[in-house]
């Protein structure tokens, strides 16, 4: 097996993009050894025959696959002895309905209050400039803008999570005792902010049962996403 996992970075090898984050914590889940190479945003069109456009891309030996989901799929059908990432096929249509709510409800909400703090960490000017002309012209407002009033939407937020709360508060994880795909999307979601962002730590209320979940996954594999550089350093 010789896995490489090209991985969005900023400086101080800060590894912030979410999606990236999923297929990591889904090739530490399958127990499949692997390697990044840290990619800078203006990087990403220097990889592999210069088709990718975006992060996560796997190299599985001579197997190029892009797209977090997909690589999921890849690996989920490459690896079938090794822990399973959906628990069969209604499993895995309900990874998609997870998907579908990582994307709209956690990544939609955290965008308004990090994306000013991932631009600020960044790896150079270049790649400032890049994500602020992108992002911006995608949001079709100022990066200080789409942060602006992030504390009002703290309470919101919180109230967003509770059909998480209340599967995450009687069981470890949403695969039940063990994780599967989808605790790896909402980690990834929640690395997003911890890897760029101090507005990490207020996310959520100290007493959350959605706080102690995210400590759970942070500790699987031997404390595997918890080592990345972070919020709390
Ligand atoms: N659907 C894709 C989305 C991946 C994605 O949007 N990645 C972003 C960073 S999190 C990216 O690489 N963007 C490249 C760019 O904006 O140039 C997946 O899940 O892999």
């Amino acid at each position: 097996v010789s896995l490489t996992l090209y991985d969005l970075v900023g400086r101080d090898d800060r590894r912030f993009s979410p999606t990236c984050w999923r297929v990591k914590l889904a090739l530490a889940h399958k127990g499949l050894p692997f390697t990044t190479v840290p990619t800078r945003f203006l990087d990403i069109r220097k990889i592999g025959d210069g088709g990718f456009k975006t992060m996560p891309t796997l190299r599985d030996g001579e197997r190029w696959v892009t797209d977090s989901d997909a690589i999921a799929d890849h690996l989920e059908a490459a690896y079938p002895d090794r822990s399973s990432l959906f628990g069969g096929p209604g499993g895995r249509t309900l990874a998609e309905f997870v998907r579908q709510w990582v994307q709209v409800v956690l990544h939609g909400q955290l965008a308004r209050m990090v994306l000013l703090d991932i631009h600020d960490h960044l790896a150079n000017a270049a790649d400032q400039a890049y994500f602020r002309k992108s992002r911006e012209a995608q949001l079709e407002s100022r990066l200080e803008e789409v942060v602006a009033g992030r504390d009002e939407r703290v309470g919101p937020f919180r109230a967003s999570l509770e059909p998480l709360r209340q599967v995450v508060r009687s069981r470890p994880f949403l695969g039940g005792d063990a994780p599967l795909y989808p605790d790896c999307m909402v980690l990834g979601a929640f690395q997003w902010a911890r890897s760029v962002s101090p507005f990490a730590q207020r996310l959520l209320a100290a007493d959350d049962p959605v706080r102690a979940y995210l400590e759970r996954l942070l500790d699987l594999h031997d404390g595997f996403a918890r080592s990345t550089p972070a919020y709390p350093p």
